[in-house]
């Protein structure tokens, strides 16, 4: 029920679209459409990136991702528009310190599991960010899953220092 309301939302925007789709676009069924730019079940919400405090250093960028699938799904890399690369770090304690190191082997989301990509934890390190790329602006950030699967979705880039979940919580 939840999903046809979603497509009638969609229907005015997605109407040629699903025209094409009758006049025979086998591959492009309507419930992918319907979830946007990731694969059916999968969701990702609250992108935002924190800028660096000195321009050249690397910017972390957070999300969550709700895998709403029965399979567990693994995020395996990740692209950002207006940036050279980008690498799944997670946030390790070594020797008393904190250090940051790749993920190996990717991200895993169980099945009917949401995942914080946060501060502190598994993030995605954002390297070369291009001069376009200001506190204010916005980018999209893909995720390449295990077996090919993409998903993208808008991020929002935040001076450095500035954590937009809190200001949510002091606003609520
Ligand atoms: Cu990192």
């Amino acid at each position: 029920m939840n999903s046809k309301q979603v497509f009638s939302a969609l229907t005015v925007s997605l109407s040629a679209l699903a025209l094409a789709a009758c006049d025979g676009e086998a591959d492009a069924p309507v419930e992918e459409i319907a979830a946007g730019d990731c694969p059916p079940g999968i969701t990702v919400e609250n992108g935002w990136l924190a800028m660096p405090a000195v321009a050249g250093n690397p910017a972390a960028a957070y999300f969550t991702i709700t895998n709403g699938t029965d399979r567990t799904i693994y995020v395996r890399a990740a692209n950002m528009v207006g940036s050279e690369s980008a690498t799944l770090h997670m946030t390790v304690e070594y020797d008393f310190e904190m250090q940051m190191q790749e993920v190996a082997g990717g991200v895993t989301v169980e099945p009917e599991a949401t995942f914080e990509f946060e501060p502190g934890g598994t993030h995605v390190m954002v390297m070369g960010l291009s001069e376009e790329m200001e506190a204010g602006a916005e980018s999209e950030l893909t995720l390449t899953f295990a077996g090919g699967d993409k998903c993208s979705f808008p991020v929002t880039l935040y001076p450095a220092g500035t954590d937009p979940r809190e200001s949510e919580a002091e606003e609520g």
